[in-house]
């Protein structure tokens, strides 16, 4: 009875000791800054990710990414302002809209302003240390940021054999052996093994891969090889009904060019006529790799070997995120950091018979998006909550527990995990500047709700498209014509407070006139590069 009362009493001190310890512990955890890892991709379609399940996917799967979906949150309606590179990252850093951060061209679009204020500002300002590694494609040197190795060659784009790097705007390397994709892998994990362990970490890693010409890791070259993947249900769209589309110049059919298929230029060329083989195609000029392959056989033949190419890629990436988890988990640093995976847009995969993006159409206009953050977010979340990429500064800035700049014009939506429904988005807004280079698409804009889409194309046309997503969501009949006139003129007038709100209310001449302009770039590939690039397959 005695030892038996000391065992209840010594029982429940050590529960009593443990559960203060317990307390103690979490206090101290909810305590400790979140370190936030934001990754992001170059032309990571959705449909390439299989947390997000489309039927490409599961053949490719990204166990990987699905990681961060599992234990956190699948965002299903995340959408680029301005489907295109420099444009799309620009916003994401500033929580501004293109036309606001001055950023809204790829081509003759300039260098981005770094003397903006941008989320890593932010965070290093409030005791984070800060790195960008990887793609930056903005051209001037990033700011904000305590470490940047940031791709340069090819105008910012770099390449996937002999990329070059710039540390800190100054010194430059050339990376000899590794694909891209592991160089970036690599530099990350040293960066976070050799930070500063006594400050919170807020780290921009970011990738070429899958860009085009989705030229994968020796590692991969078997992978897919021994079957082939589906067509999609709109590979053969005729474009009916929708005159900026049929315009395009971005077919799997007839715009892939030599390179893109990793054909060989004939030995004997010089550079110049070397690479203008290779670019064959570009213009919508007929070639085929052989005598035999014709007509939709060779279509056929083309869309295998580019998705194949690109789904290689992408399971480069795939282990690169693997790697960063695990390390995360056994640094134990995975309870208290943020973990995003994105791209900075869509991207067709054969969908409307195309590659590329730019379009408001969902496949460039909407971006996967995964995020777990252990503290806020319940794994398995999956959110339909509407988003733009002007609302990642103000959410990870939230998430973080610092100060939303008033000057942003995007909104956190940290809230959407919080079951706080009260500050969501009606609809979200689009607008693409860049014409006709690449890919001709036509300069629109436009705005989604839950379930229509309306879009305007002014540039050297006059044509509206309204498309019901429910009845429609491939987006092939074009219903402006048939459409209510009451239907119409809601949207549009939904539209319009838009475009009042974000400051995006220019004239039709007046945005025509942003197209026109031609804002040189004062950046300028290092020399040294170039030099040694000379010899470059
Ligand atoms: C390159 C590609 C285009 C692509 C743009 C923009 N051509 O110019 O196909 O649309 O990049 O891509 S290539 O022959 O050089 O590969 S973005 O991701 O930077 O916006
Ligand atoms: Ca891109």
């Amino acid at each position: 009875m005695k030892s038996n009362s000391l065992i209840g009493i010594l029982s429940i001190t050590s529960l009593f000791l443990f559960t203060l310890c317990a307390c103690n512990s979490s206090i101290k955890k909810e305590n400790k800054p979140m370190n936030v890892i934001y990754i992001m991709a170059d032309d990571h379609a959705y449909q390439a990710v299989s947390a997000y399940g489309s039927q490409v996917s599961k053949l490719a799967p990204t166990p990987n990414i699905d990681r961060i979906a599992n234990e956190g949150a699948r965002m299903d309606n995340v959408y680029c302002t301005n489907s295109i590179c420099g444009p799309s990252r620009a916003s994401i850093l500033t929580g501004k809209f293109s036309h606001v951060n001055g950023f809204y061209k790829n081509v003759d679009g300039g260098d981005f302003n770094g003397e903006q204020l941008t989320f890593p500002k932010i965070f290093q300002k409030n005791g984070y240390e800060t790195a960008v590694i990887g793609k930056w494609h903005l051209g001037t040197t990033p700011t904000g940021f305590d470490y940047s190795k940031v791709l340069i060659n090819w105008g910012g784009q770099g390449t996937y054999y002999k990329p070059q790097f710039c540390i800190n705007g100054t010194d430059t390397v050339v990376e000899k052996k590794l694909h891209v994709t592991q160089a970036i892998e690599n530099d990350c994990l040293d960066w976070l093994s050799k930070r500063d362990a006594t400050k919170p970490f807020m780290l921009l890693y970011q990738f070429k891969a899958p860009h085009r010409d989705w030229r994968p890791d020796s590692m991969y070259h078997e992978l897919f090889s021994d079957f082939d993947f589906p067509l999609p249900e709109t590979f053969n769209d005729d474009y009916k009904g929708r005159l900026a589309a049929s315009e395009n110049m971005m077919e799997i059919g007839r715009h892939l060019n030599r390179r893109d298929m990793k054909q060989v230029a004939p030995s004997g060329l010089s550079r110049k006529d070397s690479l203008r083989w290779l670019a064959y195609g570009d213009k919508g000029q007929y070639w085929s790799p052989n005598d035999t392959l014709t007509g939709e056989a060779l279509k056929y033949w083309k869309f295998q070997t580019y998705i194949k190419d690109y789904l290689r890629c992408v399971a480069g990436i795939d282990r690169a995120v693997g790697s960063v988890l695990d390390y995360l988990e056994e640094s134990g640093l995975s309870e208290n950091t943020i973990v995003v995976y994105t791209s900075d847009q869509g991207f067709y995969l054969g969908e409307h018979g195309w590659f590329d993006k730019r379009w408001m159409y969902e496949e460039s206009f909407k971006m996967p998006f995964v995020i777990k953050n252990p503290r806020t977010i319940t794994a398995g979340t999956k959110s339909d909550a509407m988003i733009m990429n002007v609302d990642f500064a103000p959410t990870l800035l939230d998430m973080a527990g610092l100060e939303i700049p008033s000057e942003m014009q995007g909104k956190s939506f940290k809230g959407a995990f919080e079951g706080d429904d009260n500050n969501q988005r009606k609809s979200v807004y689009y607008h693409y500047y860049e014409y006709p280079i690449w890919h001709k698409v036509q300069p629109h804009y436009g705005i989604k709700t839950d379930r229509y889409k309306l879009m305007h194309f002014y540039y050297t046309m006059d044509e509206w498209e309204l498309y019901d997503l429910e009845t429609d969501p491939n987006e092939m009949n074009n219903i402006y014509a048939q459409a209510s006139p009451k239907l119409i003129e809601n949207l549009k007038k939904e539209l319009q407070e838009l475009r009042t709100e974000y400051k995006d209310d220019g004239s039709i001449e007046q945005m025509k006139r942003m197209t026109d302009t031609v804002i040189s770039r004062v950046y300028n590939e290092p020399k040294i590069y170039k030099e040694s690039n000379k010899n470059k397959n």
